[in-house]
């Protein structure tokens, strides 16, 4: 559990239901359902031994990007770590093509080369693996929209911030010292956002970090602004991207977002979490972001039932279509390979 008192960003739940709309706050609500029945059932062809290597499961965090894809559309340039699921699925890459990539077949969204942690689409530039090495590539990426703007040069689509997620782990690394001062001294439209669900790996925020609130406290050292959303409200996370979004356009300039969430599983699948009670998981599971927009929604259980099985039979058929694909053949093995 969180052990600092956070103040998140300001919303009015009643007014953002009347301002969006039940209709489009259920397209949200069945995303999120999406990216859950996604987790639960890729997790279990993992432990059917149907999926390889590594596997970082998103649940528990599923209002965030959902919020932030809902608030900025699919047209920026986002980026994340290897927690990538979610965002490829936000971002319009198919169940099918992300289910394959985790079987490993060359109808996949790497074509089978890159797995859990390297999704992709035209908008995003990447699930990474290294802890911190997506946080300069989002800063180039801000940089370009930057430079796009002054030379009056638009090649693509245009975009108007780059948005880069990471986890609290990746505060105390040097690439995200150097990146937000750059960003900061070069006026860089980039929105960074630490996804704090408490732990990295097995390591406690508060062991790893100095300060927090993290973004509020390590802002201003950049002449940034920072912000405190909570996590587990789809609410909070929309008011708060809409703010921020409107503010880095006006500004041009970037800003530190910290958010409130926790992860439902281990770090990934092979971690055992012994680290967390029972307790604590359950405690903090009685805040389930699906859990907190049904009842914000008012909906029945019936409704909620039908449309939780709606996403799941779309899961289901992405299993089916990744078992039936084909493996890549060995031939191609060598293209694309960037080492000499
Ligand atoms: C540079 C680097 N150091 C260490 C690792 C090993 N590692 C992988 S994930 C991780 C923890 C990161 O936690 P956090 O940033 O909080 O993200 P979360 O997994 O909670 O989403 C570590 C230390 C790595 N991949 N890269």
């Amino acid at each position: 559990m969180a052990h600092v008192k956070h103040t998140f960003y300001p919303h009015d739940q009643k007014k953002l239901i009347a301002s969006l709309g039940k209709e489009k706050l259920i397209g949200f609500l069945k995303q999120m359902l999406l990216i859950r029945n996604f987790e639960i059932r890729a997790e279990s062809a993992y432990l059917q031994g149907k999926v390889g290597g590594f596997f970082h499961s998103y649940m528990g965090q599923e209002a965030v990007q959902t919020a932030a894809v809902g608030v900025m559309g699919i047209s920026q340039w986002w980026i994340t770590s290897y927690r990538c699921h979610a965002l490829a699925l936000l971002l319009g890459a198919t169940p099918n093509e992300l289910m394959a990539e985790l079987y490993g077949k060359v109808t996949g969204n790497a074509l089978g080369r890159g797995g859990s942690m390297h999704f992709f689409t035209e908008e995003l530039l990447g699930g990474f693996g290294i802890v911190g090495g997506q946080i300069p590539i989002a800063t180039g990426a801000a940089f370009a929209i930057r430079y796009a703007k002054k030379v009056g040069i638009q090649t693509g689509k245009k975009r108007d911030v780059a948005v880069c997620f990471m986890g609290d782990g990746a505060v105390a690394q040097g690439s995200f010292h150097e990146s937000l001062n750059m960003a900061a001294l070069w006026d860089l439209p980039c929105i960074y956002v630490i996804e704090n669900n408490e732990w990295g790996m097995g390591t406690h925020v508060k062991r790893a970090l100095s300060v927090e609130p993290i973004a509020e406290n390590k802002a201003p050292g950049y002449g940034m602004k920072g912000y405190t959303f909570d996590g587990m409200d789809f609410f909070s996370c929309y008011a708060g991207f809409q703010h921020v979004f409107e503010e880095v356009k006006k500004t041009g300039k970037p800003v530190l977002v910290e958010v409130i969430t926790e992860r439902f599983r281990g770090h990934s699948i092979s971690d055992p979490a012994a680290y967390r009670s029972k307790e604590e998981l359950s405690k903090c599971m009685e805040r389930d972001p699906l859990v907190i927009m049904l009842k914000a929604l008012s909906l029945d259980e019936e409704t909620y039932k039908a449309m939780d099985k709606e996403e799941k039979e779309i899961i289901v058929a992405a299993m089916k279509f990744a078992e039936e694909s084909p493996w890549p053949d060995p031939i191609h093995l060598e293209e694309d390979v960037f080492a000499p």
